[in-house]
């Protein structure tokens, strides 16, 4: 490896530059300045690069106060040298080694904030603080370590590609299917002890929901390029609070995609609509985020819409459909009109189930 600047007929002074191979000059420094992915043009600058706080605060011009991605141009108190201060930060657990709040557990020293994109090594396990709102740009969660969500809600604002798919592998992981005692990923301490208290009771079972902007909506306050995780009642697809029959029919509506999240009803993160989906929305049919079970609508109300859905449910390939009436007669005009092996009770909100 030569030199990158050669200069025969006129004097070059470089001053707070990384040059390959070195040059002289005040401020200069010569080692890898380790890029984000240099072969695809992306030259920000991963966490223990050199070029950190490396640059010349004197040398910023006037006026320019963010960096090429739009970041603050100054970080740390010493501009980085380059087009760009890295934002990226990596949890060293140096600190009390859990906190999220600790500075002290930061490559950079703070806590992060709504530009950084956290890297998290493997073997970790951190929680957030509860009852709050954190932003981020991204966050990387390496196997064999466990992010706890608490009951706070972690809002990622993206720029390029959409990492919905990845949040949604970490959520999975964590989950580990159905019990939250994943060993990686994202997790929640709190959701994971009251699904352990509610399962099995007529409790309603909490879980941890996600909407993204560029696909969902406005669902959960995520706005375009924004994703939005946070505590959800199980199979709370709408994240309105409350399970019923608007969740069941995005269920319906997705059964069988491969494709789906959350909002289109893939409550048990793995991607797919079917039936593992239906038998988690069936468990919190009724609840409210109160945890209190919605006083059973009137027999007037529902038989229709159910039979609806039974059809729908049916066509899409379900082998066992969830009934949800209020009265024995309620029960009766389902069955009559649904399918015709039915194993049933007439036990309250939830009362059949046909298979
Ligand atoms: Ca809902
Ligand atoms: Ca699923």
């Amino acid at each position: 490896m030569g030199n990158e600047i050669h200069s025969d007929l006129v004097i070059v002074v470089v001053r707070g530059t990384d040059i390959q191979g070195g040059y002289a000059g005040v401020g200069n420094i010569n080692a890898d300045p380790l890029f984000v992915n240099a072969a695809a043009g992306d030259l920000q600058l991963e966490p223990g690069s050199p070029c950190i706080n490396a640059g010349s605060n004197a040398a910023v011009p006037a006026g320019v106060t963010t960096d090429l991605a739009g970041n603050p141009r100054i970080l740390g108190g010493t501009v980085d040298i380059g087009a760009y201060e890295c934002v990226n930060i990596v949890f060293t657990a140096a600190g009390d080694g859990h906190s999220w709040t600790d500075a002290n557990n930061w490559s950079g020293g703070a806590v992060p904030v709504a530009y950084n994109i956290v890297t998290v090594p493997g073997g970790n396990s951190l929680q957030l603080p509860s009852n709050s709102s954190i932003a981020l740009e991204g966050i990387i969660i390496n196997g064999g370590s466990l992010v706890d969500l608490e009951n706070s809600t972690l809002t990622i604002s993206f720029t390029g590609s959409d990492p919905v798919s990845t949040l949604r592998g970490y959520l999975q992981s964590a989950y580990d299917v159905g019990a939250w005692g994943g060993t990686s990923g994202l997790t929640s301490s709190v959701v994971a002890a009251q699904f352990a208290a509610n399962k099995g009771t007529s409790g309603g079972l909490w879980s941890i929901g996600y909407a993204d902007g560029n696909i969902d909506g406005s669902i959960g306050g995520a706005g375009p390029n924004q994703i939005v995780i946070g505590p959800q009642l199980v199979a709370d697809a709408n994240e309105d609070g409350l399970v019923d029959f608007k969740d069941l029919l995005a269920l319906a509506q997705n059964a069988g995609s491969t494709t789906a999240d959350w909002v289109h009803a893939d409550f048990n993160f793995d991607g797919l609509v079917d039936f593992n989906d239906l038998l988690l929305l069936a468990q919190n049919v009724n609840h409210t985020n109160g945890n209190t079970p919605l006083i059973a609508p009137s027999a007037a109300e529902l038989p229709a819409p159910l039979v609806t859905s039974a059809a729908i449910l049916a066509n899409a390939g379900f082998s066992s459909v969830l009934i949800v009436a209020s009265s024995p007669a309620a029960d009766d005009a389902i069955l009559e009109s649904s399918r015709p092996n039915a194993l049933f009770t007439e036990t309250g909100a939830i009362s059949a189930i046909l298979t």
